[in-house]
Formats: C-alpha cells, structure tokens, sequence
C-alpha cells in the first residue's frame, strides 16, 4: 500500500459514502412522507365573502334589537395557535352560554347555523381535550352552533359514515341548514378559519400538522368537513356499508364529484390542524372493493340516509354537546 493512502485514510472514505446514502434515504422518505399540495387550489381571501353560505337555523330567536353580526374581522384575523399551545389542559374551562353543546352570541344576531357532527368510540382523553378546545374556539365566531357526539356503543365494527348519517339525520330534524362532519382529533389552529359552510362542499382541515401541512390528495374530504344539509340529502349522505377504518370519506369524495358538486377550501394558513395522538385502527381490508362496487353500481341512491339501520338510539342532552348513542 503506498504511504499517501493509509488504510484508515480509505476506512473513512468508505465511512463517508455510507452516511451519504443513509442521508439520501432518509431525505427520500422525506420527500414521500410531505409528499402531497402545499399549494393547493383554493379560494383566494378576499373572495371568501361571496362564497358563504349565510343561512340560520329558523328555530333560533332573532332580536331586531340587536345588530347582524360580523364576521370580517375574524376571517382577516392573523391569530394562530401553535400545536403545543392547543393541547393544553382545561380545568379553568367556563361554559358560559352553552346549553345542550349549543352556543349562540348575546350581542347580535348571527347568520350561520352550524351542527358540529362528531362521531366517536373509545377515545376519552381526545374528547376532554376536544370539548373544552371547540367551545373556546366557535365562541369567538360570533356563530350559532351545536356540537352533537355521535357515539357508536357496541364493540361491533367501527361505522363512520352510518354515525354521521345518524347525527345529519338528527341535525336537519332539528333544523340545521349546515353540517360540519369533524373529527375527534383534529383542533382547528387559525382564528380565521371560520366555521360555516359555503354554497359547495368545503374540505376544511387542507393542512394538517401530522401530514405536515400538506394536502396528501386533492379529493381528500376526511378530517372535517362543511356541508349544507341540502347537499347532504341530495348525495343520500355516506354509504353505509364501510365497517372498520377507512374509505368512506373517499366515496363520499365520488359522491361529490358525481353530483357535479366541487370541493372548496380555504388559503392554508387560515386551515392548519393539529392532530392528537392515536393508535392506527384497525384497516377495513375491503375499503377498496366497496368503494369500486359503489361507483360500478351507483349505490349510492339506495345506500345511504334512506337506508339507516340500526339496534337502538338514544338522544342525552348533556350541558357541553348532545349525546347520540347508537348501537349498530
Ligand atoms: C386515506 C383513506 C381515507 C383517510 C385518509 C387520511 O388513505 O379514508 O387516508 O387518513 N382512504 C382509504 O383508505 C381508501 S388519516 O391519516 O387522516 O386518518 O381519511
């Protein structure tokens, strides 16, 4: 071996190849795991207004002397909340003004009604986080809204898109002329993200921390979604042949699009979530056979809000949210 190239000289070398690959892997699987829309098609901020869908619940009292309620201000609003700061714990919680999960403001007359359908199963510690969280937030909103938990009590497969045709059911009962379909584990960050509808369907959590605040694809309508109870009834709500995890969103996506409706959203820095801890649930290994036969035979006109079953029903006013427990 000549002197000029000792053999730990070559050791090293061989040192400095392997942490150039294991750096390229890693900043591959990067790129795939952020893989999805940063930019995305959206309404541009000062468009937004046209768009609103301005309906209230007919039910709810309206005081002439009181003056319509504004909402500029919060949809300019530059006010965010980073995702520590929004998984904080609640015990000075106040639920003044809230009665049966609804909340409506004192000092003048809104123009959106909203039922916040939550669906839920097991998940306590998100729930604890998720009230007190929600009620802070739409309070500021100058919005009417009722928070309905839809809560799925046997231990048969997890049926998301029934519980959210059981909750709309109960919404537009109660005369509710806007759904927004939520998670239980996703908070709303930006203050300008206002909860209404608008006269499409609006996918309103575009960008959230665990995807890092990426659209992961432009059909996404899973996490939380603003829907008009008109809309609802027209695509007959989800299918509800999705048991276990996964899918009904994306076949309530060709729903959608088969219904030549489009799926609007806001900028993304007015629709940044964070989203709490979970385990994975368990995959519905038939998520992609159901959704193929779906679209292949048009389901969707007997499959759906005209076609819920289930064992029983009850429907508990609580003072934070209305409880629907269901068995399937
Ligand atoms: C897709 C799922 C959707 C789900 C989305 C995001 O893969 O149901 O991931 O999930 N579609 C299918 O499985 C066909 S998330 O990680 O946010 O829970 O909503």
């Amino acid at each position: 071996m000549p002197k000029w190239l000792p053999i730990h000289r070559l050791l090293q070398l061989r040192l400095t190849r392997y942490a150039w690959i294991i750096l390229c892997l890693i900043a591959i699987i990067q790129f795939f795991a952020t893989y999805g829309y940063y930019n995305y098609e959206h309404l541009e901020e000062e468009n937004l207004n046209k768009y609103l869908y301005k309906h209230v619940n007919p039910k709810l009292m309206i005081k002439k002397s009181k003056p319509e309620c504004k909402y500029e201000g919060i949809l300019q609003s530059t006010k965010t909340l980073h995702t520590w700061e929004a998984t904080k714990t609640f015990n000075d919680f106040i639920p003044k003004g809230i009665m049966n999960g609804s909340y409506a403001p004192e000092d003048c007359n809104p123009i959106f009604s909203v039922a916040i359908l939550v669906t839920y199963r097991n998940r306590q510690s998100q729930l604890d986080i998720f009230i007190p969280y929600m009620h802070n937030f739409l309070r500021k909103q100058n919005i009417h809204y009722k928070i309905y938990i839809i809560e799925q009590q046997d231990d048969k497969p997890w049926n998301k898109g029934l519980l959210y045709n059981i909750g709309a059911k109960q919404a537009i009962a109660e005369n509710f002329p806007c759904l927004i379909l939520h998670d239980v584990d996703l908070l709303p960050l930006d203050e300008s993200n206002l909860y209404a509808c608008l006269h499409q369907p609006r996918h309103m959590s575009a960008s959230i921390d665990k995807f890092r605040f990426v659209l992961i694809y432009k059909t996404l309508v899973g996490g939380v979604l603003a829907i008009t109870s008109d809309q609802y009834k027209k695509l007959n709500g989800f299918s509800n042949r999705f048991q276990g995890w996964g899918g009904e969103d994306d076949d309530f996506a060709t729903r959608i699009m088969e219904n030549k409706l489009s799926i609007l959203r806001f900028p993304n820095y007015m629709s940044r979530y964070t989203m709490l801890l979970h385990k994975q649930e368990a995959k519905n290994s038939a998520r992609y056979d159901i959704m193929s036969e779906n679209t292949s035979k048009r389901n969707s006109e007997h499959d759906g809000l005209n076609s819920v079953h289930f064992e029983t029903i009850s429907v508990k006013p609580h003072r934070l949210f209305t409880l629907i427990g269901v068995r399937v």
